[in-house]
């Protein structure tokens, strides 16, 4: 009989032999895969049904030309995609990413981890991810509308509201949402649903804006309790300054932290009596301009050049909310030896395999980012529902049902992890509780 661990090894292995330039997706299966050996040690049926070798390859991924006009008249190419990786939970669900670096590597690690992810908020909801290599930094709106136009004249074909529903992610936020709104509507009919991370006017659910930042300091905040701490006074390092970024801020002022950073991909911002929400709206919202300001407007705040993961003083927790990869070994040691206990996920894998050993060996509370940015797909499937049932609901009714599905995430790592003795691996407790729930059902619907 195979033995888990050898089930595991052998399925990364022709996983690597498949996808071996797809660093990131390959990074994400690791992560995921070395966490369930005590699962397929309890339950061999998950073996013979072959499960790891299906739920790791999409079930489809559809590439395509995204051909559209710039302000000068040339016309620019760039390259669509939408990752449809498992929907044995519902229809797939998942951000779309705008940004030069996004390749189908990128785009099935983050798709992988959502089918995750998404089955850990309960509701009922597949994984996906899509996006283009395009970068919205430096164009005009109608540069960005003629992009969104033309990438949702090829999507349209693949997406629906029991299908397949897109949202935002890194480059896209409520701009990018309306005009892929739009042309989805001009191309087919009003169906709310298609797309979520809409603006308010046509069926945006309040708190989605807020949704992952929101949730990342309750799911934070709950792990926290649980090991008798909160945010109540601590120094907090929030690295991004994009959606995610800004509302954890908010949250953890709130909760009575100090953050003291913010970052974007040149430098970041210290300002040690916290940084000031409203001002950092301003400029990265309104003005759409770049963290320089926010230190050359701002007294008592100053810039640095390169990663805010190199700033050197001593703190609490930090909240990596810019994207993939930002902590790895060595600055996951400097956080350790500067005092940092919690470190927990907005951005989509911010830590690399050596950083989460660190975290581990060191007893630093570790919120990974499947279970602690979840907020964000969480809102955006009430936003479906408040689609369907043609209602909208208040903020505080949204944001209840955000802080409870929260702490259900949280809880659900903590009894899983404690079941399976794992202590508080939080990590592992969130992987085998969503891949048990995902595993289930695709073996409930045979093989399909
Ligand atoms: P935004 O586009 O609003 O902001 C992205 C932020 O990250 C910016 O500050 C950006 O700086 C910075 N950033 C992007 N790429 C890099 C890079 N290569 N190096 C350093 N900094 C970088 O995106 P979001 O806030 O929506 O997303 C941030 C993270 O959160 C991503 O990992 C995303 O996948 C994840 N996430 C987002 C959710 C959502 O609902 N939006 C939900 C769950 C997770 P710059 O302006 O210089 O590019
Ligand atoms: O990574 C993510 O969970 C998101 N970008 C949000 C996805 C969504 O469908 O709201």
């Amino acid at each position: 009989m195979t033995t888990a661990k050898a089930y595991i090894q052998a399925t990364f292995e022709t996983l690597k032999a498949r996808n071996g330039h797809e660093a990131e997706f390959l990074q994400a299966a690791e992560e995921f895969l070395s966490t369930l050996e005590p699962v397929f040690e309890q339950h061999p049926e998950y073996i013979e049904e072959n499960i790891l070798a299906r739920i790791t390859e999409p079930e489809r991924v559809i590439s395509f030309r995204v051909p559209w006009v710039d302000r000068e008249g040339k016309v620019q190419v760039n390259r669509g995609y939408r990752v449809q990786f498992n929907s044995a939970v519902g229809p797939y669900k998942g951000g779309l990413r705008f940004h030069p670096t996004v390749n189908q590597s990128i785009l099935k690690f983050l798709g992988f981890e959502q089918i995750f992810k998404n089955v850990l908020t309960g509701l009922p909801i597949g994984g996906g991810k899509g996006g283009s290599d395009f970068d919205p930094k430096g164009k005009t709106d109608a540069e960005v509308m003629r992009f969104c136009q033309s990438f949702m004249t090829e999507l349209q074909k693949y997406i629906g509201p029991s299908q397949d529903v897109p949202a935002g992610d890194i480059g896209v936020g409520g701009r990018e949402i309306g005009y892929l709104y739009g042309q989805y509507k001009r191309l087919n009919q009003f169906d709310a649903g298609v797309l979520t991370g809409k603006p308010l006017g046509f069926g945006g659910s309040l708190i989605r804006p807020e949704a992952t930042g929101y949730g990342l300091v309750y799911y934070t905040q709950e792990m926290l309790k649980a090991n008798g701490e909160s945010f109540a006074g601590k120094k907090v390092v929030v690295s991004g300054s994009g959606n995610v970024a800004q509302y954890a801020l908010q949250k953890a002022t709130e909760l009575g932290a100090t953050v003291i950073s913010v970052s974007d991909s040149n430098g970041y911002v210290i300002d040690e009596n916290g940084i000031d929400f409203d001002l950092l709206q301003d400029i990265k919202e309104k003005r759409r301009a770049r963290l320089t300001e926010y230190a050359a407007e701002k007294p008592t705040a100053t810039y640095h050049e390169g990663s805010v993961w190199t700033y050197a003083e001593k703190y609490d927790i930090a909240l990596p909310c810019a994207t993939q990869n930002e902590i790895d070994g060595a600055a996951a040691k400097r956080l350790v030896a500067q005092g940092v206990f919690c470190v927990s996920e907005g951005a989509n894998m911010p830590s690399d395999l050596e950083a989460i050993a660190v975290y581990k060996e060191n007893g630093v509370y570790y919120g990974p980012a499947k279970a602690a940015n979840a907020g964000g797909v969480a809102v955006s499937a009430l936003e479906m529902s408040q689609n369907s049932l043609r209602l909208s609901w208040t903020r505080e009714e949204v944001d209840t049902r955000l802080q409870g599905i929260m702490t259900n995430i949280f809880n659900t790592a903590k009894t899983t992890a404690e079941k399976y003795d794992l202590g508080k691996d939080y990590l592992a407790g969130a992987n085998i509780a969503a891949f048990e729930n995902v595993a289930d059902a695709m073996i409930a619907q045979g093989i399909v």
